[in-house]
C-alpha cells in the first residue's frame, strides 16, 4: 500500500513547542526534584538514607541529624502531658503501671495531637524530615496522620501489616501512596516494644498472606535505635512490632504523610488558625492541604487556590527554629 505524506499542517503541530514533553508537569517535577531536592538532600547529609529506602526499604535517621537534645526530651514531655490532659492520668513513665497489658497493638494510641501543642509545629518543616517525606511522595504530600503512641508492658504484638491504604482494592502503585515517620522518643531495642521490618519488602506490592503474617517471624530485622531517632519507611515495606517486656513506656509520635491526591486520614485544614499559619512557613499550610481545591461543590475551582498548592519551595525555607540548626543564612 501507498504511504500517503503527512499535510503539512500537521508536520507543523509535530514541532509545536505546546506539546513539547519539557513542559509537562511530570517532566518539570522530576527535574526539579533532580535539580533542588536532590542537591539539598545531599547537602544534609542524606544520601545513604535515601540508598537504605532505595534497598531495604526503611531507614533511620540519628538525632543528632534532626533536632537538638532538649528539643526530643521537650516532645516527650509534651506527649506525656497529652495523655495526662486526655485521660486524667499522668504516666508512669519509670515503671509503666499505669500503661501495662493495654488491648492494641500500639498501646494508647492519641489521635490528631498536631494542634494539643505547638511544640509540634516545626517538626514539619524540619528540613530533614521533610527532604525524606518529599523524595518518597513528592512535593504535594499531605499530612495525613498526626498522633502520638505510649505502650506499656505486657501488651499485645501488632501484626505484619503494610500501611497501603486501601486495604479492599489491592492497588500497589511502584511509587508509594504514603510513607510514614515514627519519632521515637524513647530507646527502640530488645525488650523495648520496637519496630521491625521485612527488608526488601517494599518491593512486592502487595499484602502480606495469612501465612506469612504467622511465619515471618525470624525474617523481620528489629529497629535498635536511640531517643529521636527518625524511622521513616514508604507505605509498602512490610512491618510488626513487638510486645514490651521492659518496665517503664515506649513514647512515639506517628506520621503518615500521603500523595498529593489522596484524601487524609486525619483532617488538619478545618482546624488550623490564621495565627498558626502565620508562625509557619508556606509549605506547613501546603502540608495541611489549607489550599487544596478538593472536594468542591456549587463553586468552580479556587484559581488562587490552585496557584498557592503548585508552588514549591526549598526545604530550608523552614520554620525558623531549624536554621541555627541547619547553619542556615536565609
Ligand atoms: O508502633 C509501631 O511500632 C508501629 C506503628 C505502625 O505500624 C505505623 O506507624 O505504621
Ligand atoms: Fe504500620
Amino acid at each position: 500500500m501507498e504511504m500517503t505524506p503527512a499535510p503539512a499542517s500537521n508536520l507543523k503541530q509535530h514541532s509545536d513547542t505546546s506539546r513539547d514533553d519539557t513542559q509537562s508537569i511530570p517532566y518539570q517535577n522530576e527535574k526539579l526534584r533532580v535539580t533542588q531536592l536532590g542537591p539539598e538532600l545531599e547537602a544534609l547529609g542524606l544520601k545513604e538514607h535515601i540508598a537504605d529506602l532505595a534497598l531495604y526499604g526503611y531507614t533511620i535517621v540519628p538525632p543528632e541529624k534532626i533536632a537538638p537534645p532538649q528539643f526530643f526530651a521537650d516532645l516527650k514531655e509534651a506527649v506525656l502531658r497529652i495523655s495526662h490532659d486526655r485521660y486524667g492520668v499522668m504516666p508512669d513513665v519509670s515503671k509503666g503501671s499505669t500503661h501495662s497489658r493495654q488491648n492494641g497493638p500500639l498501646g494508647q494510641f492519641m489521635r490528631y495531637t498536631l494542634f494539643d501543642d505547638p511544640i509540634f509545629e516545626p517538626l514539619l518543616t524540619n528540613p530533614v524530615l521533610l527532604g525524606l517525606i518529599t523524595y518518597l511522595v513528592g512535593y504535594d504530600a499531605l499530612l495525613s496522620l498526626h498522633d502520638a503512641t505510649i505502650k506499656g508492658p505486657g501488651g499485645v504484638a501488632l501484626p505484619l501489616h503494610n500501611d497501603n491504604g486501601d486495604k479492599t482494592t489491592s492497588v500497589f502503585p511502584d511509587q508509594p501512596q504514603s510513607a510514614n515517620i515514627n519519632l521515637i522518643l524513647t530507646d527502640y531495642g530488645p525488650g523495648s516494644g520496637s519496630i521491625a521490618f521485612l527488608p526488601g519488602s517494599h518491593k512486592f506490592r502487595r499484602e502480606p498472606t495469612p501465612n506469612e503474617q504467622r511465619e515471618m517471624a525470624s525474617e523481620m530485622v528489629e529497629v535498635n535505635a536511640p531517643a529521636g531517632s527518625a524511622i521513616i519507611w514508604p507505605a509498602n515495606t512490610w512491618h510488626t512490632a513487638s510486645s514490651r517486656t521492659d518496665d517503664g513506656l515506649r513514647v512515639t509520635l506517628l506520621y503518615d504523610f500521603c500523595r498529593g491526591h489522596l484524601q487524609t486520614q486525619e483532617i488538619f485544614r478545618d482546624e488550623v488558625t490564621p495565627e498558626i499559619l502565620a508562625r509557619n512557613p508556606a509549605r506547613f499550610a501546603q502540608l495541611l492541604h489549607v489550599h487544596g481545591v478538593f472536594p468542591y461543590k456549587k463553586e468552580d475551582i479556587s484559581q488562587e487556590k490552585r496557584a498557592e498548592s503548585k508552588k514549591r519551595y526549598s526545604l530550608f525555607d523552614c520554620h525558623e527554629m531549624w536554621k541555627p540548626f541547619f547553619g542556615l543564612t536565609r
